[in-house]
């Protein structure tokens, strides 16, 4: 019956992208980890580098995050929505990630605020170069040219670096007017999967680049420091940028 409290849960693996080592920068690697940890499920790290497509060919993509879960006979699942939305039908006496249908929808909301309204497009226009260092040698070309053909200029002209950190402060104007209000995305009681994911991105920052984006007395601030120290501080002790905090 349900998930098998009684029985102790075996880990979820999770493929998780590296740089250098222990460096985990994918934001949404990191959304998919804060949602495991949350389910309060042991989380097993499998490292993956970019062009390892065949380790993750059994997902019929290319992309990470991929979970297995070794609780339901190694069942995969890509893509970090489809995940989190996985953990919670899969696990549902287990901590919720949504709250229910309504939080569900408004966690895609955010998700598609931050990737599409501005936040993460100004966040990869400061740390651009900071992830082309973190690649180790041998995936830097690569990592040059496929950016560089998506983005139609050299990744020199597409960074803006510290520069940009009024752009990227701006655009989350919204976050921090609903922080001003509850402690969470999630609401008054604790982080829902909405936290996870944008903490995902600060995390991708955290890992690669020493800029600081928040301002000490800035609400984002202190929410960033609560969402790193959660579950047993999984953010606060990972391979990062303590200067940049
Ligand atoms: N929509 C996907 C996006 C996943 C994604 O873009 N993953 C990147 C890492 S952040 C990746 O695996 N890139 C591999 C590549 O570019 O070859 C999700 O949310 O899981």
């Amino acid at each position: 019956m349900g998930s098998g409290r009684s029985k102790m849960a075996k880990p979820i693996s999770i493929y998780e992208l590296e740089g250098g080592p222990n460096q985990f920068f994918s934001p949404f690697c990191w959304a998919a980890r804060f949602a495991v940890a949350h389910k309060g499920l042991p989380i097993e790290t499998i490292r993956w580098k970019f062009k390892e497509g065949d380790k993750i060919a059994f997902s019929n993509q290319g992309l990470v995050p991929v979970i297995v879960d070794g609780n339901k006979d190694g069942k995969w699942v890509n893509d970090s929505w489809a995940i989190a939305k996985y953990l919670e039908e899969t696990y549902p006496d287990r901590p919720s990630l949504f709250g229910g249908p309504q939080g569900e929808a408004a966690a895609l909301f955010v998700q598609k605020w931050f990737q599409t309204g501005g936040p993460l497009g100004a966040l990869f226009k400061i740390v651009i170069l900071d992830i082309y260092k973190a690649q180790t040698p041998d995936l830097q070309p690569w990592f040059r040219e496929t950016r560089e053909a998506k983005f139609g200029v050299k990744l020199e002209e597409f960074s803006v670096g510290e520069a940009g950190v009024p752009d990227f402060q701006k655009a989350l104007e919204p976050l921090r007017q609903l922080l001003a209000e509850y402690p969470y995305l999630g609401g008054k009681d604790g982080p829902s999967y909405a936290d996870h994911f944008v903490a995902g991105m600060f995390m991708l920052a955290y890992a690669v680049s020493s800029v600081k984006l928040l301002e000490k007395d800035d609400v984002i601030y202190a929410w960033r420091e609560r969402m790193m120290a959660a579950y047993g501080g999984i953010g606060k002790n990972a391979v990062g940028h303590p200067e940049s905090l």
